[in-house]
This record gives structure tokens, C-alpha cells and sequence, in this order.
């Protein structure tokens, strides 16, 4: 427990410039916060697009929707601590993101869920800047190449940055907000994956986010989190990492698959996997001096109706992740959902699970 506080006034160190005193920025008081997570015991729980829609429903006139409804809420009576929002989309200058979200909606629902005492994260699946293709589109191992400094697509993606910059800023500068871009690089399902390019350019990919973001544009209300898909070895999680002025958490992507095998041996698998990740981030946020996540998670469709208390707990207890995050319950595909909502026969799982002690959603 000490190791954290210590932990935690080390990374405040870092932040701070000179010898006065600095003033307590909002990123510093959600690093504190996400530091007395971990010290504690706690785990906070997040849910992507938490309140933009559900399984069911989906908020159809933003301005004046007061954004109450939540398929977690309606399951476990509480929000979740933190909310995920995807930017695909913004460096287009589209109106709405990739899964249809209008922009103006999610800056909203941000600033309300921050003023209900929530937390916000943003990840990005930008379009493919070389091909024109989605996030998805590995058609070319020349992309990331071709956004860096003297690259065919260099100005482009700039522009591109700073659509994105615009909207984060848009939302104001006293709302801190966990940004976690480039994530799951070690497979190779996105352009800026693993054999998409080399370990040199996607450090200068990350870097020269940072750096638009922080330098350029004095975003310092962001938390940077690193979060490569896992299990995955801590020598290959690392082989990418931008360095430590670049990442404030280290997180990693872990779901559970069922595939042909039962649920039983699913849970099993998983539980393996987050521990064994887990363990390894453990040490690397020791010696990095970071707080650590489990940044996305999920098993969809939840066909284990005992996941929550029987897989995703157990996995998890005795770590001193600041949060893990459930991906997204579509509102237009019935099988994608990661998160139960009201009428789903797992749902008292999920409740079960929003009650334990060690587990913080938003009352
Ligand atoms: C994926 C899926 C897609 C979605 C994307 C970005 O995991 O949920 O349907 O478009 O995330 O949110």
C-alpha cells in the first residue's frame, strides 16, 4: 500500500516543473484518484458508449435528452465509474463517429458524466490515412511510415490530429480525460499494428501524438494510456513502449472467447491470461512508476451467465488495476453487447458483480 502513495507522489513529481510548489491540476487529482483505487483494493468499472445507447434504445434527440438512461443503470441502479468514447471519425471532420454517435452528443454525455463525478476515457480507430480504408484496413505496411515527418501523408495527418485535438479541447480544459490512442499495437488487425510497421515508427506515431497534443497545443488535462493487446509477453509489451514522458497508465486489451470449447474452459482461459498480464504490468508500473488497467475487456454476448462474479472477478481481485473497462452494447447488433441490460437472464450477475466491495460504479 505505501509503494502506491509512493508511487503515486512520484508520478505527481514528474508532472511538476521546478522547485514551487504546483498548483493541483484536474489530471493530477484523477491520477490521485486512480492511485487511491489501487491502494485501496478498489476497482472502478467502465462502460464504452455507456450513455449514447443500449441494447435496445438509443438517445435520438441529444440536445434536450437528459442522458439518464444507461443499460448498466438499469441493471445495477448505478452508472459506471467511467464512460468510453471512440473518436473515429473526428479527423475527417464527420459529424458523427464511426459507430454513429453525433460529436456533439458525446462531448455532452462527457461533461455530464464528469459533473455526475464520473470519469471519461477516449480511444480512436481513425480511418487508414494511406489507403482511404477504416481503422481495419491492413492492406498496406507503409501507412505509419507515411504520416511521420517527411512522409506523403504527413500534412494530412496533422491536419488530422489536430481535428482531434479541436474536439478534445472543445470539451474544456478543467476535465481530465484518460486519451488512449494506437491501442491494441501488438496485434495486426489495425494499420498501426505490429507487423504494419516497425517498433521505431510506432514509437514516433505515439510520440508525435503526444507531443501535437501536449506541446502544441497544451492539452494537459490528458491521462496517456498505453494499451496494447494482451497476453503478451512484458519483453513485447515493452518492445513499443513510447517512454515514460509519453504514458501515464499502462492498460492492456484482454477479452474472453469462448470459441468452440465450453464457457467453463472459457473462463478458465481467461482468468489465465488477465492474472498472467496482470502480474507482469504489476511490476512494469512498479518500475515505471505508472498506474496500471485493464483497459478493455469483455466476453460478448455474455453467454456465461456467472461471468462477472465467476471469471471477471477472479481474475482481476488482488491487483491494483484503477479500472477495467466492458466494451460497447450495440443498440443495432443483438449479439454485441458486453455489459447486461434490463431483461438480459444474466443481468443479476452484473448486479451481483456492481455490489462487491472492492468494486466502484458511480452511486
Ligand atoms: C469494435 C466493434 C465495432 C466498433 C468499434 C469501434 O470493437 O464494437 O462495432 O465500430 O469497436 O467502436
Amino acid at each position: 500500500m505505501k509503494r502506491l502513495i509512493l508511487l503515486a507522489a512520484l508520478a505527481l513529481a514528474a508532472c511538476s516543473t521546478g522547485n514551487k510548489k504546483p498548483m493541483e491540476t484536474p489530471k493530477d487529482r484523477l491520477v490521485h484518484t486512480l492511485f487511491s483505487y489501487a491502494e485501496s483494493g478498489k476497482i472502478a468499472y467502465g462502460h464504452q458508449d455507456d450513455l449514447f445507447y443500449g441494447h435496445t434504445w438509443k438517445v435520438e434527440d441529444w440536445e434536450k435528452d437528459a442522458l439518464e438512461r444507461s443499460d448498466v443503470k438499469d441493471v445495477t441502479g448505478k452508472y459506471p465509474m467511467l464512460m468510453g468514447c471512440d473518436l473515429g471519425g473526428i479527423e475527417l471532420g464527420d459529424s458523427c463517429n464511426l459507430d454513429g454517435i453525433p460529436f456533439g452528443l458525446m462531448r455532452k454525455a462527457a461533461l455530464t458524466h464528469v459533473e455526475r463525478g464520473g470519469i471519461v476515457t477516449f480511444s480512436w480507430h481513425p480511418r487508414n490515412p494511406l489507403t482511404g480504408g477504416d481503422a481495419w484496413d491492413i492492406s498496406s505496411n507503409e501507412v505509419v511510415k507515411s504520416v511521420l515527418p517527411g512522409g506523403k501523408k504527413h500534412a494530412e495527418f496533422m491536419e488530422w490530429l489536430k481535428r482531434a485535438a479541436d474536439f478534445i479541447e472543445s470539451i474544456g480544459p478543467d476535465v481530465p480525460i484518460i486519451f488512449r490512442p494506437w491501442h491494441e499495437n501488438l496485434g495486426s488487425w489495425f494499420w498501426w499494428g505490429g507487423k504494419l510497421c516497425s517498433e521505431q515508427e510506432y514509437k514516433e506515431l505515439f510520440r508525435a501524438t503526444w507531443l501535437y497534443f501536449t506541446r502544441e497545443r497544451g492539452l494537459t488535462n490528458l491521462l496517456w494510456c498505453y494499451s496494447p493487446n494482451g497476453p503478451i509477453a512484458p519483453e513485447e509489451y515493452m518492445s513499443r513502449y513510447p517512454g515514460d514522458e509519453f504514458v501515464d497508465i499502462l492498460g492492456t486489451d484482454i477479452y474472453a472467447f469462448v470459441g468452440n470449447g465450453s464457457v467453463e474452459e472459457a473462463g478458465v482461459r481467461f482468468q489465465n491470461q488477465v492474472k498472467y498480464m496482470l502480474s507482469a504490468l504489476v511490476a512494469l508500473g512498479d518500475e515505471h512508476k505508472k498506474l496500471i488497467c485493464l483497459s478493455e475487456t469483455g466476453l460478448e454476448g455474455i453467454p456465461d451467465l456467472k461471468w462477472w462474479t465467476g471469471s471477471l472477478c477472479p481474475a482481476v481481485e488482488g491487483f491494483p488495476i484503477s479500472y477495467l473497462l466492458t466494451w460497447r452494447n450495440a443498440w443495432d447488433q443483438p449479439g454485441h453487447f458486453y455489459a447486461a441490460w434490463d431483461g438480459f437472464e444474466g443481468a443479476a450477475d452484473m448486479k451481483a458483480f456492481s455490489e462487491l466491495d472492492n468494486i466502484v460504479f458511480l452511486p
